[in-house]
């Protein structure tokens, strides 16, 4: 089962898990239900897995896709990349990633504004509403390979807090006050 946990506010090296003391974990549904956020384990080796994911494509729209290997042999510009995927952000857009092989965390606000890190690996596949404060880091073993899907011509551009004002943002905070 995917892991996710409420994070300590040490600011020491963010590829640690950073559970808080006692260890706090999250429950799914829970942050499924206050952050919009979606959540899918699809085997990447098999038949099954494979059905699994044309479905969600197609049902999702999602006609744009490409591969994304995070590691400082195979990203240009690693160092920065690796600081800018980590400073908190929204998109105007879905972000959407299918974990093929590898392992690292998203880290995501709940409603009370807390940091909640999701920990991926080979499998899940994880949708963040546009809108939503959120970051990404590699975890100790330093590499990650993700699908990237999205619906028409990608925009990745990362747009960091405070951005309150910006139409995704307001448009994802009145979508989870309305589904108090
Ligand atoms: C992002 O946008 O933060 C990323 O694409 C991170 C690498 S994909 C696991
Ligand atoms: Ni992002």
């Amino acid at each position: 089962m995917v892991q996710l946990w409420y994070m300590d506010s040490s600011s020491e090296d963010q590829r640690l898990q950073h559970h808080r003391t006692p260890q706090q974990f999250a429950d799914l549904d829970q942050i499924k239900k206050e952050t919009g956020v979606l959540y899918w384990k699809i085997d990447p080796n098999s038949e099954d897995g494979e059905a699994a994911l044309a479905k969600l494509k197609s049902d999702r729209g999602y006609n744009y896709e490409d591969v994304m290997e995070v590691s400082k042999n195979t990203l240009q510009n690693y160092e920065e990349k690796i600081k800018s995927f980590f400073k908190e952000h929204i998109h105007t857009d879905e972000e959407i990633r299918y974990i093929v092989d590898g392992s690292g965390y998203f880290d995501v606000r709940d409603a009370s504004d807390r940091w909640v890190r999701i920990q991926m690996g080979p499998g899940d596949l994880v949708v963040l509403p546009a809108g939503i404060y959120h970051r990404f880091a590699l975890d100790t073993n330093n590499y990650i390979k993700a699908k990237r899907f999205f619906v028409g011509e990608p925009v990745w551009t990362p747009h960091n807090r405070p951005v309150d004002d910006m139409e995704a943002r307001k448009d994802y905070v009145q979508k989870q006050k309305n589904k108090k």
